[in-house]
């Protein structure tokens, strides 16, 4: 079942919620895909999955219709082209802090003119129907290419990391950005500093016309997001939402 793309749902100016897959399998990936989720984002930097088991999810989101988005680990740049390659229509790199760092990413990620990204697509041409020709005229503009700011260091950059020709969008990691900006001290994004450098992305992004996107800690904070301009939002992540679901069940049964 093809669905919309993710450029398509984005293009639709609403905001778009995403699950988070933390955790490998088919079956799972199935689960969270056929949720009430506009996207599925496959964590490769933290949780358990590798490159088999991403394709397998990957494949697992696009069966259900909706599109996958896929976060590579941190300084693996041979790995966001494998994930294109392999149908994963957006594209996150964390811990990005310059603009010479940002335009490495759209090397790998965009085909010529913008960057010089390898030819090899054959999942994702299948999987979008498209013939390998058209699949090349269309591939740079399918594809969304999110650099993550979550350090200070990235913030001061934000303005030159925005101007790189074939950034679509910032991503913020709300959790390592309010360590960076307390020194350690907090994991907090609502505390003043951290929240002001939420709303200020959110901001830049939508002057310079880019989607800003986050990794909401909970439903509440995702709505929050939202209201200040965040446009790709994902929800907690599954293994959070287990655990919450288990914790509610039990408590419930008990009666505690
Ligand atoms: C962060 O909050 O730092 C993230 O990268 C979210 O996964
Ligand atoms: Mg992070």
């Amino acid at each position: 079942m093809r669905g919309s793309t993710l450029c398509e749902r984005l293009a639709d100016g609403k905001p778009l919620f995403s699950s988070w897959a933390s955790l490998p399998g088919r079956f799972h990936a199935d689960i969270l895909a056929r949720g009430d989720c506009d996207a599925v984002t496959i964590d490769m930097q933290h949780g358990a999955i590798g490159f088999s088991e991403a394709v397998t999810l990957i494949g697992a989101v696009a069966q259900a219709g909706k599109p996958a988005v896929a976060r590579v680990p941190v300084g693996d740049m041979g790995m966001i082209g494998r994930l294109l390659d392999a149908g994963a229509e957006g594209l996150i790199v964390p811990m990005i802090e310059t603009a010479a760092q940002a335009a490495a990413c759209v090397e790998q990620a965009k085909y010529p003119p913008l960057g010089g990204r390898s030819w090899g697509a054959y999942l994702a041409i299948s999987a979008s129907g498209l013939s390998p020709a058209e699949y090349l005229r269309q591939a740079n503009s399918r594809v969304r290419l999110f650099v993550m700011i979550e350090t200070r260091r990235g913030l001061e950059a934000l303005d030159e990391i925005l101007a790189v020709p074939g950034i679509d969008g910032i991503f913020v990691g709300p959790t390592d950005l309010s360590i960076s900006l307390s020194k350690g001290a907090s994991i907090d994004v609502f505390e003043p500093e951290p929240f002001a450098a939420a709303q200020h992305i959110a901001a830049r992004c939508a002057a310079a016309g880019l989607v800003a996107g986050i990794y909401a800690g909970s439903p509440e904070a995702a709505r929050k997001m939202a209201g200040i301009g965040y446009r790709f939002i994902t929800l907690g992540n599954d293994v959070t939402m287990f655990t919450a679901g288990i914790a509610d069940a039990f408590r419930l049964a008990r009666g505690v």
